[in-house]
């Protein structure tokens, strides 16, 4: 097979110049105004129950990295809950969906005995990362205001009460479920409470300090209580560092005995009192400013209006009144920003990564240990990080990596003595191994849950971190390094079965063939595609850098045998092997799974794109078999984006309004399946699967609005990232672009795409006129320079053709011929017939200008094929052909019945 991916931008015609108008983005050139500074923000008018439920619905999440915090805004008693990532609980039997992990750090209250409030309000405001809480009591306004701040790893709380000396609290952090496990106490001493233990099975240290800092009034510590209190304040701050002695070092990972993992690593105490000391020399307004430098500078590069104003609703009502309610799209603004949000809060460099609850945790035993899992979780943590616009927050993921891969490295040897031993290196330069699941502590063997295609997907992640910025000292220390030694792994791990490189074993995520041994067979279309992607990538990425040796021509030689894509007998993409229709390899497959593992070619991955059509028709294919049963909010999360790679924006955003309707509870957080139980990886996914309706670069192609659903006919974004370090801006109304713009960051070809793109006016800010190259009236390709940004106005207005449907093959005994027939479409002057033969990704034309609706296909060699997919569509006079078409599998008449 040759290689797949090319560039669909042939450069065909001269430059274009245009010139002449005005480059001022004014009504005229289609620009309006965009809501921009439109205060998003959560709100209540109670505060969150005192209890889990409480806790998972309507406490308010902030995080910085070093911590995760969840504010309950109580006026009796308030309760900050404290969640520390590397606070991680096991036993040596740890079986079931609640066993032991990251365990709750602190349960922290202020009480201040406030009975019969009036005024309450309680919110996050996601614009400037603050929360805040205030109500009237006995003719005082008292108002608490918080934020995490990273980079000055404190929380901050200030609390205010209008009158002069009416301010009194008394602060008691304590520690959840001690014994068992963990051991601990609470101390207070002048104005500090701090909080230490042990937690036994890795023998973690842990560390809190609460720091009060009052104006006016009297403070107390109690030493035995753990408490401190203030009286008779006019306002007060608060200041709280947390830490463990956990550390960033490979010896985690390589040191089997649990409680000698962290060996050696100084106690958290200094590094905390560290933390506080240093924020305490600072004003809170200092504290503040910092606070808010650091998370507008992520938070405020993107922007999302779809035309929606302020509900004057609360936001626990604006969840429960969608879709209908007339505030639907505030809500989906709101959603699409707070994934970012929960981005920011969870992914900072230099502190764990974001597991499968965040960095949100209230439990002793939290689902699935809070872990890190690899078969589809942890990618859909970072989905947003590039196209968001926030790819320094890879930052985390990427130095854990580097941690626990020296494990993966030993696993690799082992799965190739076990599984291929001729192809092992002798001297264990053998590359690193896909893992499944992963903890800040344990990274353990192979499970066949999911193949070692997990590899490949998290290499992906970091080709992305590159293709995005196109920073070429990044490319050549962080990511090469890690996609080269993972191709290294598969070239060693595939073997060679019916002239193709196949995974031995195998395994399609959390699907399995019944009667298989531990689920295992030979290469599911989620391993090959995987291993495809990261040969492919790498090979780029050896191209840019200018590197060859031996292991890279080997990768070369196995690039094109690593077959990726079976399409079956319904016209899907095969999940296995064994498959032939669509659910058809055994009474243990699931048909509308949620894992949708055969697909990732075409999201995140791009195997699978606008230059392989019959490919995304069988994508599109396997997706509508798929159905959208599944109410699992992560899969919905990944079918937005997976709908929005096959261009069905309206499709897609019926995934987006079954999570937001199903799944998101009354604080945003994703419920998975019902219970309440939460995973944060459906909020992160979503934010993703929005900027694939408005922005997708697969495939060197830039393509603002690919995918715009019905739903939101108008509206404008700002700063989502393109591969190629592109910043994308866009308005629209009635459904078609007004107005684009694209911000050349480091320079570079632009190929951008949107229907009549040659016809509009392209010209840089600065008022330059911009030389183009197009290919035909959709595409143009331009060389930027770095810095410049190019504006696309006077676009003109696209009214697109309506595809053909119901495409039949009409049963025909003769041996040599096949006849079709479909259901044309007004203005359809005429109608093109391709074919694609077998696992062919793009079609041939096999007839043009066809002028009816059937026709009849002779072929003496008919005979011979087994099966093709036959796709028409219409052609109007002005040469304009449908998006889309109808396609039909034809199978040889001896193998099958054709489908009639
Ligand atoms: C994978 C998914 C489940 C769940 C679990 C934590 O096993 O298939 O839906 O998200 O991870």
């Amino acid at each position: 097979m040759k290689t797949i991916r090319r560039l669909t931008i042939v450069i065909l015609f001269a430059s274009l110049g245009l010139h002449g108008l005005s480059l001022s983005a004014t009504a005229d050139d289609g620009k309006h105004a965009d809501a921009e500074g439109k205060t998003l923000r959560l709100w209540y008018d109670k505060p969150a129950p005192d209890s889990d439920a409480g806790w998972v619905n309507r406490s308010i999440p902030m995080g910085n990295g070093y911590m995760g915090v969840n504010v309950f805004g109580g006026v009796e008693t308030e309760r900050i809950q404290i969640t520390e990532n590397s606070l991680y609980d096991w036993a040596a039997k740890n079986t079931g969906f609640k066993r032991r992990g990251v365990n709750n750090f602190a349960e922290v209250y202020l009480d201040f005995g406030h009975k019969n409030v009036s005024s309450y309000e309680r919110g996050l405001n996601l614009n400037d990362g603050l929360a805040h809480v205030s109500y009237q009591h006995d003719g005082v306004k008292y108002s608490r205001e918080c934020f995490t701040s990273y980079p000055d790893k404190v929380m901050a709380i200030h609390l205010n009460a209008s009158k002069e000396g009416a301010l009194s609290f008394t602060l008691r952090p304590t520690i959840p479920f001690l014994g068992d496990g963990k051991s601990g106490s609470v101390s207070a001493k002048d104005d500090t409470v701090t909080l230490s233990g042990v937690m036994t099975y890795f023998d973690i240290k842990f560390e809190g300090q609460f720091k009060v800092i009052p104006t006016g009034g009297e403070m107390n510590a109690s030493n035995g209580e753990g408490t401190i209190t203030v009286s008779g304040a006019d306002s007060a701050v608060i200041l709280i560092a947390v830490g463990t002695n956990y550390q960033f070092d490979p010896q985690v990972f390589l040191t089997r005995e649990p409680a000698d993992k962290l060996k050696g690593f100084p106690d958290p105490h200094d590094k905390v009192t560290g933390y506080l000391t240093d924020a305490a020399a600072k004003s809170y307004e200092q504290l503040l400013a910092n606070h808010q430098a650091d998370y507008t500078e992520l938070f405020d590069r993107v922007h999302l209006y779809l035309g929606a104003d302020e509900p004057v609703i609360p936001t626990d009502e604006l969840v429960d009144a969608y879709p209908d309610g007339s505030s639907s799209r505030y809500l989906e603004e709101l959603a699409f920003q707070f994934g970012r949000y929960m981005l920011i809060c969870s992914s900072r460099a230099g502190t764990l990564p974001p597991h499968l609850q965040g960095i949100w945790n209230v439990y002793a035993r939290p689902p699935w240990s809070s872990q890190y899992l690899h078969d589809t979780n942890v990618q859909m943590a970072y989905a947003p990080v590039f196209s968001a616009n926030m790819p320094e927050l890879f930052e985390s993921y990427a130095s854990f990596f580097n941690v626990f891969v020296h494990r993966q490295r030993e696993y690799a040897t082992q799965y190739l003595e076990q599984y291929n031993p001729a192809q092992l290196d002798p001297n264990g330069d053998n590359g690193w191994s896909g893992p499944f699941w992963v903890n800040p502590y344990d990274v353990p063997g192979k499970t066949p849950i999911a193949g070692f295609g997990t590899g490949c997907w998290i290499s992906q992640m970091f080709w992305d971190y590159y293709d995005y910025t196109r920073d070429e000292t990044l490319l050549a220390e962080t990511v090469y390094p890690v996609m080269y030694e993972q191709a290294n792994f598969v070239s060693r791990f595939v073997q060679e079965i019916d002239g193709v490189l196949l995974a031995k074993p195998s395994s399609s995520p959390e699907q399995y063939l019944e009667g298989r041994r531990e689920r295992e067979t030979i290469g599911t279309t989620f391993d090959q595609q995987m291993f495809y992607e990261n040969h492919h990538n790498t090979l780029t990425a050896a191209k840019i850098l200018g590197r060859t040796d031996d292991r890279l021509k080997l990768y070369e030689k196995q690039l094109p045998l690593l077959d990726p894509i079976h399409v079956g007998k319904s016209g899907q993409i095969k999940e296995f092997r064994e498959e032939e229709f669509y659910g058809d390899a055994g009474k243990s497959i699931d048909p509308h799974h949620r894992h949708t593992s055969m697909l990732l070619g075409s999201y995140p991955g791009q195997l699978i794109n606008d230059s392989t059509p019959a490919w995304l028709d069988a994508v599109k294919t396997t997706l509508t078999m798929r159905t959208r049963r599944s109410n699992i909010g992560w899969a919905r999360a990944e079918r937005i984006a997976l709908w929005a790679r096959v261009h069905d924006g309206d499709e897609a955003y019926l995934f987006y309004r079954d999570l937001l309707a199903g799944n998101y509870l009354h604080n945003l957080f994703n419920d998975h399946r019902g219970g309440p139980l939460f995973q944060a990886d459906a909020n992160y996914g979503a934010t993703a699967g929005v900027t694939e309706l408005l922005l997708q670069s697969q495939d060197h192609v830039v393509a603002p609005l690919p995918a715009l659903p019905a739903a939101w006919p108008s509206g404008s974004y700002r700063g989502l990232l393109a591969r190629g370090n592109f910043e994308v801006s866009a308005q629209w109304s009635d459904g078609q672009a007004t107005y684009l713009e694209v911000l050349s960051k480091v320079g570079g070809t632009l190929n951008l795409r949107y229907p009549n793109v040659a016809k509009s006016v392209i010209k840089t800010t600065d008022g330059q006129k911009v030389n183009f190259v197009a290919k035909g009236s959709d595409d143009v390709s331009i060389e930027t320079t770095k810095g410049k940004t190019y504006v696309v106005t006077n676009i003109p207005a696209y009214v697109p053709l309506a595809a053909p449907s119901n495409l039949k093959l009409i049963k025909d005994d003769t041996i040599d011929q096949l006849k079709l027939s479909w259901t044309g479409v007004p203005n359809a002057m005429s109608y093109n017939l391709y074919r694609a033969i077998g696992n062919a990704p793009d079609y041939e034309l096999v007839a043009s200008e066809i002028v009816g609706t059937n026709f009849v296909h002779q072929e003496p060699a008919l005979k011979q094929i087994e099966q093709m997919t036959w796709k028409v569509t219409a052609v109007r006079n002005d040469e304009r052909e449908s998006d889309g078409g109808a396609t039909v599998i034809w199978l040889k008449p001896s193998t099958h019945e054709p489908i009639n």
